[in-house]
């Protein structure tokens, strides 16, 4: 399929925009021909924006505390968080949850370091606010690294996904480190279920900021409850244009839908389900809007019939899993409940 990433992504990237077909803009059933940072860069270009920011707010500092050291944070990510039965209630009428201090400061901090390390080693310099107006992505960074896999395969926030879903053990899709420069527009508004080529709905993303998030950064913003996206089924995607953004936005504000946009505090996650709607602001702040996105389904879970362009670079994620498969590569581990063997 040529071309969907469009003029957005080609500008980033280098490739030459090889062109898009907009007699067949609704048209998705092609795979996706690029990387995961072409993905993103295509699909922030969906996003309706008002004008250029031009003054930056000063981000609030990161706290000045020790750092734990790497024992220390991998205990951490392994130490269960206690859900209430009012949790799981909320998530399953909402399809959302925001849970403070799943993560201790230090261990946000060491987070944010670790992925500096990471974008730098692949961007170059600026990553932590420097590069400006880009939504710079990784992907994959947890398996040659003992503590970014701790924090991916975490039992502590894969057991809260496992008791949100209600399922009995749950693996992982994929990480996402997601850095929504300063300047970069709004993520449009979207629910996962495009994304995830997975035949079922027991899909649940952690998306975990590597720094505390006033509104001024852009916090994930989800509308509730769950069953809104029913608002919004006929609204068709357009592979090309801000359209579908636009459609939603007004749906929602004829039907005063409820959204939840709140700043995060430093250790607060959000989880939100495949049906979920959301969006997030600009990053209208001088500092980069780091994030951890990893996302978790129901073992046993199969990959659809026919994945669209929308599911991205998804092969990448289960390598050698075909259409139609039960998604369990070994890039998909069990991350709970832990395999007897610690082998995850
Ligand atoms: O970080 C963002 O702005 C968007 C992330 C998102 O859509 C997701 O994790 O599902
Ligand atoms: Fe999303």
């Amino acid at each position: 399929m040529q071309g969907p990433r469009d003029m957005a992504a080609a500008r980033h990237t280098g490739r030459p925009d090889t062109g898009t077909d907009i007699s067949s803009d609704t048209d998705i059933s092609g795979a996706w021909d690029a990387d995961n940072q072409a993905w993103w860069d295509w699909y922030v270009s969906l996003a309706d924006n008002e004008g250029e920011i031009t003054t930056f707010e000063v981000a609030p500092p990161l706290p000045d505390i020790p750092l734990p050291d790497d024992a220390t944070v991998m205990a951490e990510l392994a130490e269960p968080y206690v859900l209430t039965d009012a949790d799981i209630t909320f998530f399953q009428a909402n399809g959302f949850i925001k849970l403070k201090d799943v993560f201790s400061p230090g261990a946000v901090l060491r987070l944010r370091a670790l992925l500096i390390e990471r974008l730098t080693a692949v961007f170059g310099a600026g990553a932590d606010g420097g590069v400006r107006d880009r939504f710079l992505s990784l992907e994959m960074i947890w398996t040659d690294h003992p503590l970014l896999r701790a924090y991916v395969v975490s039992p502590r926030v894969a057991k809260i996904c496992a008791e949100l879903l209600r399922v009995p053990a749950v693996r992982l899709y994929h990480d996402n480190v997601l850095s929504k420069q300063p300047g970069c527009g709004r993520t449009p508004w979207h629910f996962d279920d495009h994304h995830f080529p997975l035949d079922t709905n027991d899909v649940v993303t952690a998306w975990a900021p590597a720094q505390a998030i006033p509104l001024a950064m852009g916090p994930l913003a989800f509308a509730y409850p769950l069953d809104v996206h029913r608002l919004v089924d006929a609204v068709a995607f357009e592979k090309s244009s801000t359209s579908y953004d636009k459609g939603v936005a007004k749906v929602f504000a004829e039907n005063r839908v409820a959204v939840d946009e709140t700043p995060f505090e430093l250790g607060e996650v959000s989880f939100h389900h495949n049906l979920s709607f959301h969006t997030a602001a600009r990053n209208r702040t001088d500092q980069s809007r780091i994030v951890m996105a990893n996302t978790y389904y129901a073992d046993g879970a199969r990959i659809v019939g026919a994945p669209t362009m929308v599911s991205g670079d998804w092969q990448k994620f289960m390598p050698g899993v075909g259409p139609g498969e039960v998604a369990a590569s070994p890039l998909n581990p069990i991350c709970w409940p832990v395999p007897l063997d610690g082998a995850q």
